[in-house]
């Protein structure tokens, strides 16, 4: 028997320590760990509510969009505000979508694609392309120089040898190489379009309680539209492409069980439509069963469990009474990630969580969508819902998000061309913080199902948590000894060479993990080290 330990894992945002016992070439245990502090919350007290949208987005350099939209859902919900003006729906929808385009081409390219390609191969290279020419050149020379010992390997070059999950072909290679190049630029685009709304690019400051800050004149709208033509066209025709290459490249991957997990699946419904829907549905499904389908009905059953995390007694619970406060002693603690948990069950959140609610949803309309059939169909012919199951979920849900981003176009044209550009982007009617409230906020971020619950006293902040899709996926096994969605899906993992553990790093990477978000790290000092725990 052997015990590994990834420390950190790379390829990913934020950190994150993987433990897996491996007997007979499988793993028989997995404990993974948030070796960072959370503290967002505790900066909050205390503070004007309406902070609480620019402070949250701090938690990540990712998915702030998608934190301070939810913020501001919690804190109109506590501050009274009516129906959200529908041009601030449309704006806020054009907005966060712009980062989940560059978030999913930035986790396929540049975070999981060299689990699968051996890039040795391009030392064969006969072409005449100069960018794969310069790469071949890097590679050759890493191969020529490796690491010595206490060295890390790269930056091309991935510290553990190609297996047989690896593509070979020296053109298919150099063709995938030359797509990491090309979605860099995508990647640059995809947030210029949300600068263009949003104001800035990272942490937005468009999105604010009660609605968004500016009405788009007509050149950002055609600015905008022209760069979603090209950023479109790309995960269109390269990026849901490669990705449907690579399933059947590696259908024997696909139809495997590596990555399968506990099977069940939250989503909070993400990207409100004008009649109150959502693009992606809402659903939870547990041992198979859709056991519910509405938003509002989950909030009463999500709950945090500290078993297992280095927080002190007390701070658990349903997050709208939760808090921050660490023990470092803790007897048997290993993260900083609370463990929630809904109706008791750990829940798998993210893309391949939407899709497989989607699936269940026919009364939806996102069932019947291109992109959910794909997914459904791949399903069908045996792909199981695991490391690859989650890279295609991700490329078909953002080919969706295409098409929805154009019809949000239009929709703000109409209303642009009906009031005369004298648009309403704003509840100003309920603006400042009442006395006391409490409120919760609840969307989809790309990594998935996101909530924030705040608590209102004197004007001020005086209780606030957020209990992020990281959270969900990484989190600890709970009182009742079941493991988070990580852990559950690396058990029985294939560890053929001890040496070798590629197979750990597609299991986790396909969850496209951010510990940044799940810890929200925060020192009073700005420093970091104080809270990295060895
Ligand atoms: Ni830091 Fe995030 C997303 C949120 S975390 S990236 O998506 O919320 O899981």
């Amino acid at each position: 028997m052997g015990k590994i330990t990834i420390d950190p894992l790379t390829r990913i945002e934020g950190h994150l320590k993987v433990e897996v016992n491996v007997e007979s070439g499988r793993v028989t245990e997995a404990n993974v760990s948030g070796t960072m502090a959370r503290g967002i919350e505790n900066l909050l007290k205390g503070k004007d509510p309406r902070d609480a949208v620019y402070v949250t987005e701090r938690i990540c350099g990712v998915c702030f969009a998608a934190h301070g939209w939810t913020a501001s859902l919690a804190v109109e919900k506590a501050q009274g505000t009516a129906a959200l003006p529908d041009a601030a729906r449309i704006l806020r929808n054009l907005i966060a979508s712009a980062c989940w385009l560059h978030d999913h081409v930035l986790h396929f390219y540049h975070l999981s694609a060299l689990d699968y390609l051996d890039l040795s191969v391009l030392t064969q290279y006969t072409g005449l392309d100069p960018f794969i020419i310069k790469i071949r050149d890097l590679v050759k020379n890493e191969l020529n120089n490796p690491p010595v010992e206490g060295e890390y390997a790269g930056p091309l070059l991935p510290s553990y040898s190609a297996d047989e999950y690896c593509i070979r072909d020296v053109e298919l290679v150099a063709g995938l190489v030359q797509h990491y190049l090309d979605a860099l630029s995508i990647q640059a685009k995809a947030k210029k379009m949300s600068a263009i709304f949003g104001g800035k690019q990272p942490h937005q400051s468009g999105i604010i309680a009660g609605g968004v800050t500016q009405v788009p004149d007509p050149t950002q709208i055609y600015v905008y539209r022209s760069l979603l033509d090209e950023v479109a066209s790309f995960i269109n025709n390269v990026y849901v492409k490669d990705v449907i290459f690579l399933a059947q490249a590696l259908w024997p991957l696909a139809k495997s069980n590596l990555g399968v997990g506990h099977q069940n699946f939250l989503s909070y419904g993400g990207f409100p439509e004008a009649d109150g829907s959502y693009l992606y549905p809402e659903g939870a499904i547990i041992n198979e069963a859709l056991v519910e389908n509405n938003r509002s009905n989950m909030v009463p059953y999500i709950n945090e469990d500290i078993t297992n995390a280095w927080y002190v007694s007390g701070t658990g619970g349903h997050p709208s009474e939760s808090s921050q406060d660490f023990d470092l002693d803790k007897p048997g603690a290993h993260t900083f990630v609370k463990a929630p948990r809904f109706q008791g069950q750990p829940m798998e959140v993210g893309p391949m969580a939407r899709m497989m609610v989607a699936a269940r949803r026919e009364d939806h309309p996102a069932f019947m969508n291109p992109s959910v059939q794909q997914f459904i169909s791949l399903i069908g012919q045996g792909m199981r819902p695991g490391v690859i199951a989650r890279h295609a979920a991700r490329a078909l849900e953002t080919q969706m998000l295409c098409k929805a981003m154009e019809r949000w176009l239009q929709e703000f044209d109409s209303l642009a061309a009906r009031f005369r550009n004298k648009v309403v982007i704003h509840d100003t009617a309920h603006w400042d913080p009442p006395y006391s409230g409490i409120g919760v906020g609840m969307t989809e971020a790309p990594r998935g199902a996101l909530g924030h619950w705040i608590r209102i006293v004197d004007h001020t902040i005086g209780n606030y948590s957020c209990v992020v899709p990281t959270t969900w996926n990484s989190s600890p096994a709970d009182d009742a000894g079941i493991k988070g969605p990580f852990e559950q899906a690396l058990l029985n993992t294939p560890v053929p060479d001890e040496n070798n553990p590629v197979n750990i790093g597609r299991v986790i990477r396909s969850f496209d993990p951010c510990l940044a978000c799940a810890v929200h790290l925060y020192t009073p000092k700005g420093e970091t080290s104080e809270w990295i725990v060895p």
